[in-house]
């Protein structure tokens, strides 16, 4: 039996997206990047993993951010310019915009459909908001086709997806982040905080099992976009924290020796053999405030959670 993946014939038309995907499970250590979660199934299973018990990140930030709104928005300032990246349903802005009172609310995101329904919603619930979309992957660079209203920038970036980068890519994106607002611009960010291991894993390992379907969704999704035969059945969840690296690690384990064909292609697996789908990476307040001060913010402030799972900054450019 041949165990080596063969790439898909030539004349098989792929996104760049779907050139992305079979890239990564074509790879030595087969891995898929975590943005391929978001399907619309994705979406509505990870909004079920903010309302598990065991997923603090969410309802947490939430209260750090009523808790403390009229103080953030006093470092925000007025007749500010705030721009969130990959905004999804803009749930948690809604918390800053009738203090903040912003000149104009720019979100941005790659789903257009979705992002069109909730710019309406919230013409809806903010009458006297300017509301200014941008449609665009963030990830890809922070260079808008559409110009940005004038005014002082805030960029309002919470859920801790800060954490999905590593490191290093999370250092390139601040500086992009930092370059966007330029000069005398702010940041407000949230982080997820690194704590007793036993909450973290149970955080990534609830119950009634959402975030195990969630994270095998991604094969659905792989399905959808390569024309693959991904049976999830097939794959168990797991997820751990990885002390040393400080990071959640979730995985895919294949459950048996088996092969996936896609679009003309096909993928080989050892029973146990991984699939990687995401690095959360967790941070100190001072290891995170050293890691944007190395792009350029100076921490002004931070707001922690009586239980200090959950920070949210207010960093200056
Ligand atoms: C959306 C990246 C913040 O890392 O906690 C939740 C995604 N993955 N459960 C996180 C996620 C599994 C989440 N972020």
């Amino acid at each position: 039996m041949q165990r080596i993946s063969q790439k898909p014939c030539d004349q098989q038309i792929f996104s760049p997206l779907a050139e992305e995907l079979y890239e990564g499970l074509s790879a030595d250590k087969k891995i898929i990047d975590p943005k391929f979660f978001y399907n619309q199934r994705g979406s509505e299973l990870f909004d079920q993993i903010t309302q598990t018990e065991e997923y603090y990140p969410t309802r947490t930030e939430k209260k750090i951010l009523a808790d403390n709104a009229m103080e953030i928005a006093g470092y925000i300032g007025d007749d500010v310019v705030l721009i969130e990246p990959g905004a999804g349903n803009c749930d948690k802005v809604k918390a800053l915009l009738p203090v903040v009172r912003p000149k104009a609310y720019v979100p941005q995101d790659i789903s257009a459909a979705f992002l069109q329904q909730t710019t309406a919603e919230l013409r809806q619930q903010f009458h006297w908001l300017n509301v200014e979309p941008v449609v665009g992957d963030f990830s890809a660079g922070m260079e808008l086709s559409t110009p940005l209203p004038q005014g002082r920038r805030v960029v309002f970036y919470p859920g801790s997806t800060i954490g999905n980068f590593h490191p290093q890519a999370a250092a390139l994106f601040l500086r992009q982040l930092h370059a966007l607002v330029g000069h005398g611009g702010g940041l407000i960010i949230g982080v997820d905080l690194q704590k007793k291991s036993s909450l973290l894993n149970a955080a990534y390992n609830d119950q009634g099992g959402i975030t195990s379907a969630f994270n095998l969704n991604i094969l659905n999704h792989a399905n959808e976009l390569l024309n693959a035969n991904f049976d999830t059945k097939n794959f168990s969840h797991l997820a751990f924290y990885n002390d040393e690296m400080q990071r959640i690690e979730m995985h895919l384990v294949s459950n048996c020796q088996q092969h996936i064909d896609c679009g003309g292609g096909r993928i080989y697996f050892n029973n146990g053999e991984r699939i990687h789908t995401e690095c959360s990476y967790k941070y100190t307040v001072e290891s995170f405030i050293q890691l944007a001060a190395e792009c350029g913010f100076i921490g002004v402030k931070s707001w922690l959670d009586d239980d200090r799972l959950f920070s949210l900054h207010y960093l200056l450019a």
